[in-house]
């Protein structure tokens, strides 16, 4: 069967994807900063019949990411393919008031981590002459937004990356999907803003906000097409929302 490799597996979007790929049948690298919740879902995955392979590290850091891929045995490095899923926003405030540490949270996660992880897994993908790098954009890659900078600039820089990726991978067969979900309902503004229960919801409230699923199902339409199809691009929102700001609330 084929594998994929899920960063950032552990919750959200991440999970629901895993949970997808794994009902299809296929083997799973999971790999998130929580061990524990690592571990269970690999438990719990397992159960469709599948190899799942947790994988415990933080993408920021470059020299666990390289480590970790570069010492998967023969059996796991067929790795079909490589889901960038791990990111987050902190923050919502105007750059003059931002936290610069956010800041480079963001963008060592985001940004520079996603390119560890890629610049690991690429070369086992261009020695077997195919394979399927899906990022994790967003909408806010798409559009800036008030109190978004840095979190808009990330995913620009994702945006960016895949057609960079799409450039550097054609010759080698290896397919590029750009990803961007508009506002999904999971920890993303609980992280973003910091455990605040009031500004964690306001987002989501007033209309049917995407859900982790609705986006691991786009996942699974773009990594399941065939073999000469490519999916280079996807804006996906609820339906109640029109672009960052314009959103219909009941
Ligand atoms: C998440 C969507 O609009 O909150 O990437 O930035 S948004």
């Amino acid at each position: 069967m084929p594998t994929t490799l899920i960063t950032g597996a552990t919750s959200g979007i991440g999970e629901a994807t895993a949970r997808t790929f794994a009902a299809e049948g296929w083997n799973l690298i999971i790999t998130g900063r929580r061990q524990e919740r690592l571990d269970t879902l690999a438990e719990d995955l397992r159960k469709e019949g599948v190899d799942v392979l947790p994988l415990c590290f933080d993408i920021q850091d470059k020299d666990h990411v390289t480590a970790a891929i570069e010492g998967l045995s023969d059996e796991w490095k067929t790795i079909d393919v490589l889901i960038n899923n791990a990111g987050l926003a902190l923050g919502k405030s105007p750059i003059q008031d931002g936290d610069v540490d956010d800041w480079d949270t963001m963008i060592d996660t985001n940004v520079k981590g996603l390119l560890y992880v890629s610049r690991a897994v690429m070369p086992l993908l261009i020695e077997r002459g195919k394979g399927h790098i899906i990022n994790l954009c967003s909408i806010a890659g798409k559009e800036a937004y008030k109190g978004g900078a840095v979190y808009n600039a990330t995913k620009f820089a994702v945006d960016a990356l895949s057609k960079a990726m799409r450039i550097d991978m054609v010759e080698h067969g290896i397919k590029v999907t750009n990803i961007c979900p508009g506002n999904v309902e999971t920890e993303f503004s609980q992280v973003r803003f910091k455990g605040d229960p009031d500004k964690a919801k306001a987002p989501y409230e007033g209309y049917d906000p995407l859900i982790a699923q609705d986006i691991a199902d786009v996942i699974w339409f773009c990594a399941s097409r065939p073999e000469h199809v490519n999916i280079n691009d996807i804006v996906v929102m609820p339906t109640a929302q029109a672009n960052t700001v314009h959103i219909h609330r009941k």
